[in-house]
């Protein structure tokens, strides 16, 4: 508790930030203004009603052949409903007509605003009442901010100027109040007809496309953007996209995957992995020769890290952590810091992971400045040697020979957040940046996402849901281990950014799951509160 206590911004070094975390697609809404093309999340989450089978014989035959895998008959049915809510992201929180609501926090003022007053402010602004906002509006105490860019351009090569000029009004207006922006380049939002036209990330024609589009941002932007993040989490959209189905695409193609299309989960999530890691360098090599030098910036990528428990003790259970984690993390960090995948993986995947030539290796080999890592939850992991392993889970987590639970027999990891994974391990972000510490020689580490859900719970008031004691406890448990882990261990972190500013449409849990240090009231305009976590926060960035 005293430890509690105590924390304050001077708990970390100086230049450490502080920020909040959003994406475009989970936020923005306004899918048909300004000429905003259709992604693959849009027709997901828009797939419902259909119910029909995909039978995929000659799909999985094929495969067999090409990839080793042994024969299987399978089918997918896809039923009503991709989205658990039936909702879509269209109007989201409509922050493309609001994205002022980053000033949110107010900056430590001669003035002391109520918080009525406060909401008036915010309220004006929402309403797009610029000018009378801006006499009041005063800088947040966070000193970054993490944006998305909705601005993949559809492979034409076509620049739309009306989303340039947008992102142009949300940069110059962050900086005018000293906030700094950390740009992802590519949270999930593809172009439906890059899908369409080739299979997206399945086909190496990506990588020209993607650094076109990158090149466009560095141009436009860069003069003011000094930190940009390619991607945000692959593992998550290979996986979840291309192995599980739950999320866009919604390939797979395993039987007992009912909600799924067509696809190959045996080598999909690797070719895509793979993909995404030559776009990644290729990108970072654009900026490196044309843009760093001028530009001053840095480039980094964020991945999905959970932290991993052994079971027990057994030298198989911890083979088998290292292997989740190898299959997790290693996946993309070992080409990034090494030059190939985990020999793990090369052993277990064979043939199905793709290769890279020796200028691929080192062109993919150090190119990164810092390291996104966004954390969230600890599980277990425990040898699996069953081939039921197959047949019930997919196929590219079934090849870790791992299965990973948040429990030890009845016992739970940890208090449990809304959404089915989240499970509350403090300790486990310690650990994790020690891991990165001594596997990867102590790179810059920034948290670009950290944070806990509650549930949209209908039923309760406002006023209720607004005190979010757990919240203040999540962040301020994982912040202490997070202090302790560089002052005490010397791990090399510099950033961490809350997951997220604003509750926002999650993914396949819709509206259902709130993570935001501020309530949207979606029943009222989509108004906002500052929860008490918000209040916090603020407070935490105020001291020390
Ligand atoms: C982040 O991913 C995303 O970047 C962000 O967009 C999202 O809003 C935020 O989390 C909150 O969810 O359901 O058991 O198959 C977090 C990492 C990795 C967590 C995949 C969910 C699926 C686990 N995610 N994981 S399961």
């Amino acid at each position: 508790l005293a430890l509690k206590q105590e924390l304050s911004r001077g708990s970390f070094p100086k230049g450490f930030v502080f920020g909040t975390a959003s994406s475009s697609y989970q936020y923005e809404g306004a899918v048909e203004e300004d000429g905003r093309g259709k992604t693959i999340w849009d027709k997901f989450a828009h797939s419902f009603g259909m119910h029909y089978i995909n039978w995929q014989l000659n799909a999985n035959f094929r495969r067999n052949k090409k990839y080793n895998v042994e024969p299987s008959l399978s089918f997918t049915l896809r039923f009503a409903g991709k989205v658990i809510d039936f909702s879509n992201a269209d109007v989201a929180v409509d922050h493309y007509h609001m994205f002022h609501v980053i000033f949110i926090f107010f900056k430590e003022s001669k003035k002391k605003f109520s918080f009525i007053e406060k909401h008036e402010i915010q309220w004006l602004y929402f309403q797009g009442k610029w000018k009378k906002f801006l006499k009041f509006i005063l800088n947040l105490q966070q000193n970054c901010i993490r944006y998305v860019l909705h601005g993949f351009a559809d492979g034409g090569g076509e620049v739309n100027q009306a989303g340039i000029d947008h992102y142009n009004k949300v940069i110059n207006a962050l900086l005018a109040k000293g906030i700094q922006p950390y740009v992802t380049l590519y949270h999930w939002d593809l172009p439906q007809t890059l899908e369409d036209r080739y299979n997206g990330w399945l086909d190496r024609q990506i990588i020209e496309d993607f650094a076109n589009y990158a090149e466009t941002c560095f141009k436009e932007f860069g003069d003011r953007v000094k930190h940009w993040i390619t991607f945000n989490e692959p593992h998550s959209f290979a996986i979840q996209g291309y192995d599980v189905g739950l999320h866009a695409p919604g390939r797979c193609s395993t039987l007992l995957h009912l909600l799924c299309t067509a696809g190959n989960s045996a080598s999909e999530p690797y070719i895509v992995a793979h993909n995404v890691l030559l776009s990644h360098a290729t990108v970072s090599d654009i900026y490196r020769r044309k843009y760093q030098r001028t530009q001053q910036g840095s480039i980094g990528i964020a991945f999905n890290v959970m932290w991993f428990e052994p079971m027990t003790e057994s030298s198989e259970d911890k083979d088998a952590t290292q292997r989740a984690q190898d299959f997790q993390f290693g996946w993309f960090m070992d080409p990034l810091f090494f030059g190939d995948y985990p020999t793990s993986m090369r052993t277990r995947v064979g043939e199905r992971l793709p290769k890279f030539s020796e200028a691929e290796g080192a062109l993919v080999k150090g190119s990164l400045d810092f390291v996104g890592v966004n954390h969230y939850t600890t599980y277990y992991a425990k040898h699996n040697s069953t081939n039921l392993a197959r047949a019930l889970l997919n196929d590219a987590l079934a090849d870790t020979g791992a299965i990973t639970l948040p429990f030890k027999g009845w016992k739970a990891i940890g208090d449990k957040a809304f959404s089915i994974w989240l499970y509350i391990v403090p300790q486990g972000i310690r650990s994790l940046m020690n891991y990165i510490k001594d596997k990867y020689g102590n790179p810059l580490v920034i948290i670009t996402e950290n944070g806990m859900d509650d549930f949209n719970n209908p039923f309760i008031s406002t006023e209720h849901a607004l005190k979010d004691k757990k919240r203040i406890k999540y962040h301020s448990d994982y912040l202490s281990k997070l202090a302790d882990s560089i002052r005490e261990d010397g791990c090399n972190v510099q950033g961490y950014f809350v997951w997220s500013l604003l509750d926002n449409w999650e993914w396949t849990s819709g509206h259902t799951s709130r993570f935001g240090l501020y309530f949207v009231d979606y029943k009222d305009r989509l108004k906002r509160y500052p929860k008490s976590s918000a209040i916090w926060f603020k407070n935490l960035l105020r001291t020390g």
